[in-house]
């Protein structure tokens, strides 16, 4: 079992002769535009990472997987490969047709004929695949509000794989990966999957696990979609690339993997290894904790750290690939050197950095040990995670009309501006509307559509190193949620609700609005005829009945510079 026979694996790509015509005849077919993660999960269906699978998951292949990690013929596999649409799309859709796959720029990477249209129960897939129908794990969260609501399923025809234009020469499909393998004489190959930079622990790990299987090792990041707020891949690769010499260059390499992650613990451990199997290995590390998705609602964790390990052992021989377990690894002072957690005795001194404490260094510009990483990867770190007095971040008001969002939102620019360091920008609701969203009325989905232009101009703004200060009404969590994911990814996101309640509001009726809402005059009027979901848990609350603007502003500011955003002096 340990031996790869490094055979080719099936693909689902068609001759290329072939695929030019089918290019032109798929021209009319109906087309459906692929989400990030769609496309990711094609490239790996059509270059055979998800072998067996030849398409995505028709409705038995899906109860199947949701229910007992198997398709319907038995196969082991754990993960819900499916093409979401929305109702739209799906209800033009005739059972036995084609359809095009295209990217975003509208290529047509294949097609897929549809043998299989429903509408799944999301909260058993939650449930079933992810152990819990909580919004804090990523992939319920995608599930329930980016997920289109009807899912298609059927074989793929390949056409062309995804084109990436970056780090090209790093991604290696299965069959790639393979090849090369055969070429070097590999037989024993042991994959490493992360979505983290390499520091020295990993280091410690993968040169143990590579002595245990004696092994060749496969670095084998995900470049695909990871955990939101993750390190984005551009400075992961350059950190891997700046460890990859103090590797053994006849026996380590490295390639990357264009899969969209689900954070799904246990269950993602098993796909990751049938995944690795295909890609040519023969040994899998897992970890403490693997594919982890961090804590639920209640603040505990989603699964038990080594539950993934438990699963995958009892799969191992299905899976076709060894598992190579490990436990936490610590530093140990007196022996200047890493090793297992539970293999360290009593009274000597054991040294760790959690992620979120490096985090907290990166972010406060504090010192990173050289027993924790390499000052290379150290470095590429502080280069896009500068101290948080040197990011860009986004302070997002919300609130009812007339609360006082304006006023205290422009009190709050004044005073960064006297601050100087960081350019600031004000989209204020009303100015939003006149140069961003003029043909956007107040219907729940425009208002969406005008939170997610807010959020994205903040975002580029945060991303940019300045200061982004929105000011809208923002009625709905789901989309205030998802404006923060998006800003978090590049900045701190603070949240303020200005809680001043409705009778204070209307009784100020500045604009006279709710007089007409009242009256009837206007529809959908926030508060009067539309609903407002109040923040649970904003970074800061502030009420303005009987306390002035400035004190309003002073709290603002105060907070930003509790969450370390502004530089004390
Ligand atoms: S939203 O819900 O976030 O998209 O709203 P926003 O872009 O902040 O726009 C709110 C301003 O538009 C005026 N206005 C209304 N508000 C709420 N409901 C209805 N139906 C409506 N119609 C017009 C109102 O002046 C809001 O401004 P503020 O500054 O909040 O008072």
């Amino acid at each position: 079992m340990s031996i790869s026979n490094l055979a080719p694996i099936p693909e689902l790509y068609v001759s290329y002769e072939s695929a030019q015509k089918l290019k032109v005849e798929a021209g009319d077919l109906p087309s459906w535009d692929l989400t990030p993660r769609q496309i990711c999960d094609l490239e790996l269906l059509m270059n055979g990472g998800f072998n067996p699978l030849k398409g995505f998951l028709d409705q038995a292949d899906y109860d199947s997987v949701v229910e007992r990690m198997r398709l319907e013929d038995g196969t082991l596999w754990p993960m819900p490969i499916t093409l979401d649409v929305s109702t739209e799309f799906a209800d033009k859709i005739e059972i036995g047709q084609d359809i095009a796959l295209r990217d975003q720029e509208g290529v047509i990477l294949g097609t897929m004929t549809v043998t299989s249209r429903w509408e799944p129960d999301k909260h058993r897939e939650a449930e079933k695949v992810f152990g819990a129908d909580d919004l804090a794990h990523p992939a319920v969260y995608y599930l329930h509000h980016t997920a289109g609501r009807i899912y298609l399923g059927g074989p793929v025809t390949g056409i062309q794989p995804p084109v990436h234009y970056d780090f090209r020469a790093r991604r290696d499909t299965p069959n790639e990966l393979r090849a090369y393998f055969r070429k070097l004489g590999w037989r024993r190959i042991v994959a490493f999957q992360t979505r983290n930079p390499l520091h020295r622990a990993h280091q410690e790990l993968t040169f143990r696990a590579a002595r245990e299987a004696q092994a060749n090792l496969l670095i084998h990041p995900v470049v695909g979609m990871t955990k939101p707020g993750d390190v984005d891949h551009f400075t992961r690769v350059r950190c891997y690339e700046a460890v990859l010499d103090k590797y053994p260059q006849a026996t380590t390499t490295m390639s990357l993997l264009n899969l969209a992650m689900r954070m799904a613990g246990p269950r993602e451990a098993v796909w990751h290894g049938l995944i690795r199997k295909n890609h040519g290995c023969t040994h899998f590390i897992v970890g403490r904790d693997h594919a982890g998705p961090g804590k639920n609602s209640a603040g505990e964790d989603f699964y038990g750290p080594y539950d993934a390990q438990e699963l995958f052992r009892q799969h191992q021989d299905e899976i076709g690939i060894e598992m190579v377990d490990f436990r936490h690894m610590v530093y140990v002072q007196e022996r200047a050197q890493y090793e297992p957690a539970d293999e360290i005795e009593e009274g000597v001194t054991v040294l760790n950095i959690s992620g979120t404490e490096l985090r907290r260094r990166l972010a406060e510009g504090l010192e990173i040990p050289e027993w924790f990483s390499f000052p290379e990867v150290v470095s590429e770190l502080r280069k896009t995670r500068p101290a948080r007095s040197k990011q860009g971040f986004t302070v997002f008001f919300t609130g009812l009309s007339g609360s006082g969002k304006s006023t205290i939102a422009n009190a709050v620019m004044v005073k960064l501006m006297e601050m100087g360091g960081r350019p600031v920008t004000l989209l204020d609701g009303d100015v939003v509307r006149k140069h961003l969203s003029s043909e956007l009325g107040f219907s729940k989905e425009h208002r969406d559509i005008n939170i997610r232009r807010i959020g994205y101009v903040a975002s580029e703004i945060t991303k940019n190193g300045g200061i982004a200060i929105c000011a809208p009404i923002a009625p709905y969590s789901a989309t205030r949620r998802g404006v923060r994911e998006m800003i978090e990814a590049y900045g701190a996101f603070c949240e303020v609700h200005v809680a001043t309640p409705l009778e204070e509001c209307e009784k100020r009726d500045r604009k006279g609005l709710y007089k007409l809402a009242r009256e009837g005059k206007i529809k959908e009027f926030t508060g009067i005829s539309d609903p407002y979901e109040a923040p649970e848990t904003p970074e800061l609350r502030v009420d303005t009945t009987g306390i002035d603007v400035d004190n309003c502003a002073q709290q603002v500011i105060l907070k930003l510079e509790q969450m370390g955003l502004i530089a004390g002096r």
